[in-house]
């Protein structure tokens, strides 16, 4: 998708009523999917209001109605909740704003869709944290769950299908390896070698979820460490954003994700893999904070396998990020070459650096469980 000009984004944003002048307008955040831009607007009583305006990719999501659907109903779900508990859902959840003529996404002549929401001031969503950060954004995540655990799940449209299907994304990376388009195989055989080797433990918590021994819930499914805003002045978790890929899944795929993102003591794309391990430190801050909001909602057998629910989202994100290097880089935004193996590679060290610290990891979750 080709970077939208200033004057395509001015155009769009006059069928919206921000009861202001736009005045200012920036690329926004460090996401790998949409294209995110800040919005300032001049108010007539010379304040100024905050607004995200995003391009949804329509590659990866197709169903742009469903998806907008879905967000919809789940924030207006939650707003009540936050509202009836005292809260405020304008900070605790996202608010979409409608188009002037009353449309939750908008369609320009280039068939892009866009939407805005509220834009949520102080607040942080950071690219790493420490344990007390991290904490916090365990609790945000776990609260998230709970809100959500009276959801019905079955109104909601299943917006990428087999989403953490870790055993789907096994075959979707051996085709990647067999095809090898661009002839990138030969050069990643040790990283191949490494997956192919973790073969057989792909199917460890999808087999749990089809035999209905673990609950299918709804779930965010994208629940990285950027993706979830802390509250400036109070320093406690505080909204939950980027709900593009809410839909039924497993709480260990949700607390996997944070895991793999933000205790690992590096970037997700460091080319420099012996700064990257995944810290004790973090791994147990996330672990106390996730428990905390969530723990009461979960059964014992969910708990006990919160170390495999890390190993397993940490592989399948190595094997997506691989799988996307040898495809040509067509799915996750790359800024540079190599981005991609570079993601991919620190995604198995630590799965490897899990391995040799998974007695200290059942350890810590059994403390908190
Ligand atoms: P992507 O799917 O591309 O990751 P996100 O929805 O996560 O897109 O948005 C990208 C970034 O924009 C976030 O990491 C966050 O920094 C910022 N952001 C998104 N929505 C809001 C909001 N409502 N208020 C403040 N910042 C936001
Ligand atoms: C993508 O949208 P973003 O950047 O929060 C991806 C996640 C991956 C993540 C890896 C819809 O998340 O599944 O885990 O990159 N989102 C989608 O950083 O594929
Ligand atoms: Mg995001």
């Amino acid at each position: 998708m080709t970077q939208p000009t200033p004057e395509r984004i001015e155009s769009l944003l006059t069928r919206y009523d921000f009861n202001g002048a736009v005045c200012h307008i920036d690329a926004f955040g460090n996401g790998h999917i949409n294209d995110t831009f800040r919005i300032v607007v001049a108010m007539p009583d010379g304040t100024t209001s905050l607004w995200i305006l995003q391009r949804i990719n329509t590659v990866v999501f197709q169903d742009v109605a469903a998806l907008m659907n879905n967000i919809s109903s789940v924030t207006a779900f939650m707003q009540k909740k936050i509202a009836a508990r005292g809260g405020d859902p304008l900070r605790e959840t996202l608010t979409l704003l409608p188009s002037t003529d009353g449309h939750i996404f908008i369609t320009d002549e280039c068939g892009d869709s866009w939407r805005v929401y509220r834009f949520i001031e102080n607040a942080t969503s950071f690219q790493s944290a420490d344990s007390n950060i991290f904490y916090e954004s365990a609790r945000a995540f776990g609260n998230f769950l709970q809100l959500l655990s009276d959801y019905p799940a079955q109104t909601l449209t299943e917006i990428i299908p087999h989403f953490h299907d870790t055993p789907a994304r096994f075959r979707a990376f051996i085709r990647a390896v067999k095809e090898d388009k661009l002839g990138r195989a030969a050069s990643v055989r040790r990283e191949i070698e490494f997956l192919l080797d973790r073969e057989n433990e792909a199917a460890a918590l999808t087999a749990l979820l089809d035999e209905g021994k673990l609950p299918l819930r709804v779930t965010h499914n994208d629940t990285k460490l950027n993706n979830v805003l802390i509250d400036d002045r109070t320093g406690r978790g505080l909204c939950v954003i980027d709900l593009d890929t809410v839909m039924p899944g497993s709480a260990l795929y949700d607390y996997g994700d944070s895991i793999r993102f933000g205790a690992s003591t590096a970037a997700e794309d460091e080319p420099d893999l012996s700064r990257v391990e995944m810290s004790m430190d973090l791994f147990e801050a996330y672990t106390d904070g996730y428990l905390e909001t969530a723990g009461s909602a979960m059964p014992p057998l969910e708990k006990e396998l919160m170390p495999m629910g890390a190993k397993m989202m940490t592989l399948e994100c190595g094997m997506r990020f691989l799988t996307d290097y040898l495809e040509g880089d067509h799915y996750f935004k790359i800024h540079r070459e190599g981005q991609n193996l570079d993601r991919a590679r620190t995604q198995l060290k630590l799965v490897a650096d899990m391995e040799s610290k998974w007695s200290d990891m059942q350890h810590i979750v059994a403390r908190f469980s």
